[in-house]
């Protein structure tokens, strides 16, 4: 199947006893036994529930994990994007190392220094991939783990993933890639020869606002089978009511992101013109630093897609921004992206604020940076929006 008809019928089928196409919210917490031990494959709702399956069967279908055995075929879906890490976190010992992505969401720097480094005495560096060659250079005998996000967020940063995927190999070390920004349809990180692809499902699958979740999918079968065994031992898992509504979002994952991809890339090419724009980045455009990867690594229906992400830096300061913030309508000002609605936000002051400011200073992440998550708006319309509230 192609992703298109994947978004709607991976790991579906219409429900044995009515035959309802979407799969029922099913909110039992506890399945019945005919006697101890002997039951339908359904004990108990943290370790299995079907609704939650069913969305796992569909991501890991679209991320091409299908593990041979495994009941979701390698699809794991958690509380939030957050548990999804911390849960994915725990395939490594206490003392071990990890080499992670220097330009990383907020929250999971935030989850590896400020919680695993103090209660799992986790050792982490922060590497600019962007060169992978950087990555051999931080490699030590206790190095378990490769963490890579590509695009970042905030400063959309592509890491080759073919190559290091080779390097994690090279060195037998776990490679987890954070598919947030890209979404399956763009960029499929298993395929490139990836362990694991996470996501936050709050973002482009949910695709609505309206749901918080994480995914991890591995085609790793002891990967799948030490991740099945975290999930229900910690037991963050994605409740069936929001497990449904992700599922039901990801029905239009792949028409969406054309959308979100053809508005992002106008609206880049008209920003890059802008005279109060001082700086973008946005992988789709020719100045990009890394254009020539994004054509080759992030691809819609076999064309280059840049996603629907974009990060400007105004000329002028804080109150600048300040004041170009408060004064777009179209675009909520709010954290989070991936929804059908635009939004836009200051990740210095939202979504990066646990990033020490040295660290985002090294980063780029300055005062006068916005990023805007693009929505599948008419586009004319979010271009006047746009335009004037920069003038
Ligand atoms: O919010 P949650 O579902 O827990 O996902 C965390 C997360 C993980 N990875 C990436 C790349 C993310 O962007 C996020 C969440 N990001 C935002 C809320 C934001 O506005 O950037």
């Amino acid at each position: 199947m192609n992703l298109e008809t994947k978004v709607i019928h991976g790991g579906q089928r219409p429900e044995s006893s009515t035959g309802a196409v979407m799969p029922p919210v099913s909110f039992s917490s506890t399945y019945v036994q005919e006697s101890p031990g002997v039951h339908k494959g359904f004990e108990y709702s943290r370790s299995h529930n079907p609704t939650r399956y069913a969305l796992e069967r569909c991501v890991a279908s679209l991320e091409g994990g299908q593990v041979a055995g495994d009941a979701t075929g390698g699809g794991f879906a958690f509380a939030s994007g957050l548990a999804s890490m911390a849960t994915c976190l725990e395939l490594i010992d206490s003392g071990e190392h990890v080499i992670a992505m220097d330009d990383l969401y907020g929250g999971s720097y935030r989850l590896m220094t400020r919680v695993r480094e103090r209660s799992q005495g986790l050792k982490v560096s922060y590497v600019d991939m962007t060169d992978p060659k950087r990555i051999e250079a931080a490699i030590t005998d206790r190095t378990k783990l490769i963490w890579v996000e590509t695009p970042t967020n905030p400063t959309l940063k592509l890491v080759d993933l073919a190559a290091v995927a080779a390097i994690g190999r090279r060195h037998n070390l776990i490679t987890v890639c954070d598919n947030t920004f890209a979404s399956p349809i763009l960029q499929r990180p298993l395929e490139l020869g990836f362990d694991i692809a996470m996501h936050s499902a709050t973002k482009y699958l949910g695709g609505h606002s309206d749901a918080v979740g994480g995914i991890l999918v591995t085609n790793r079968p002891d990967l799948a089978e030490r991740l099945r065994f975290m999930q229900n031992a910690i037991g963050s898992i994605l409740g069936p009511m929001d497990s449904y509504l992700v599922l039901r979002g990801i029905k239009t994952l792949a028409i969406r992101m054309e959308r979100h991809c053809r508005n992002a890339a106008e609206i880049a090419t008209r920003l890059e013109a802008h005279p109060r724009v001082e700086r973008i980045v946005y992988p789709g455009l020719e100045s990009h630093p890394q254009h020539a990867l994004a054509q080759k690594q992030m691809r819609l229906g076999g064309e280059p897609a840049g996603g629907g992400m974009i990060t400007i830096w105004l000329k002028g300061g804080l109150n600048d921004s300040r004041r170009f913030l408060q004064r777009v309508h179209l675009f909520s000002l709010a954290e989070s992206l991936g929804g059908v609605e635009s939004l836009i936000e200051h990740p210095a002051i939202m979504t990066h604020a646990s990033v020490p400011p040295d660290k985002r200073k090294a980063l780029g992440i300055d005062d006068n940076l916005c990023r805007l998550s693009v929505g599948i708006e008419n586009v004319e319309d979010l271009w006047r929006d746009l335009e004037s509230a920069l003038r």
